[in-house]
């Protein structure tokens, strides 16, 4: 039987992708507590025996240590033959949110929402060139989700298990009544959350919190 260790912080919508994969593809996996508001992602430590990148999330799989949230969540999708698309078609449509979600969705609502909620003086005008690319990007979502239920079709696939990580979210800390402002994006969150063993972040995610500043 494989053994999975997540190398996580709970505010990581990243590594709550991979938790969230696990255990509704039935697995459980060790998770590693990371001090990552200590700074240990940036030691030279860190960068040498568990990930060059110098990022979180780290899954252990079988021993080999594995980072970036969409090439793993498409091996556990192969792995457990779940959440991959039926289709070339949809297939393809996975990649396209995925590679969408790394570079827009998750790269900006997570660094805006670090800054915004867990740090004590962030640039006012940073925020703002933030939230107008979010403001952009849900938009973009909510269109999408407006003609079908989950992001490349029919069925949840990892490209919505991705997409909704940091949208999963207290409101108090993205910022983001999606209720209000992005309806089809809420309803979606909503589909997710139906899907037999979800949990909520902070659920899968346990451990020491950053400080909290709004
Ligand atoms: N594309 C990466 C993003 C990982 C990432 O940015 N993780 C954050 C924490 S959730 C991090 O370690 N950031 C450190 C930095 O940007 O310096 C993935 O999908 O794994």
């Amino acid at each position: 039987m494989t053994v999975f260790r997540l190398h996580y912080f709970p505010e990581s919508g990243n590594s709550y992708k991979l938790a969230l994969m696990l255990t509704l593809c039935g697995q459980t996996f060790e998770p590693v507590w990371t001090d990552f508001g200590g700074g240990v992602t940036r030691t030279t430590e860190w960068r040498t025996t568990v990930n060059a990148m110098g990022e979180i999330p780290v899954l252990e799989m079988d021993g080999e240590r594995l980072t970036q949230t969409a090439p793993i969540l498409l091996k556990l999708s192969e792995r457990f033959g779940q959440y991959g698309g039926q289709t070339e078609t949809e297939r393809h449509e996975v990649l396209r949110w995925l590679f969408w979600d790394n570079h827009k969705l998750s790269g900006y609502m997570a660094t805006y929402r670090y800054l915004r909620t867990f740090t004590p003086t962030p640039d006012p005008q940073v925020l703002t060139f933030f939230r107008r690319r979010l403001d952009d990007f849900l938009g973009i979502l909510d269109q999408r989700l407006r003609s079908q239920p989950f992001a490349a079709g029919d069925a949840a696939t990892v490209a919505d298990l991705s997409m909704i990580a940091y949208l999963s979210y207290p409101t108090d800390e993205t910022g983001y009544d999606l209720a209000v402002s992005h309806q089809a994006v809420h309803a979606w969150l909503g589909r997710v959350a139906q899907l037999p063993g979800w949990r909520a972040p902070y659920d899968l995610l346990p451990g020491q919190r950053l400080k909290h500043y709004v």
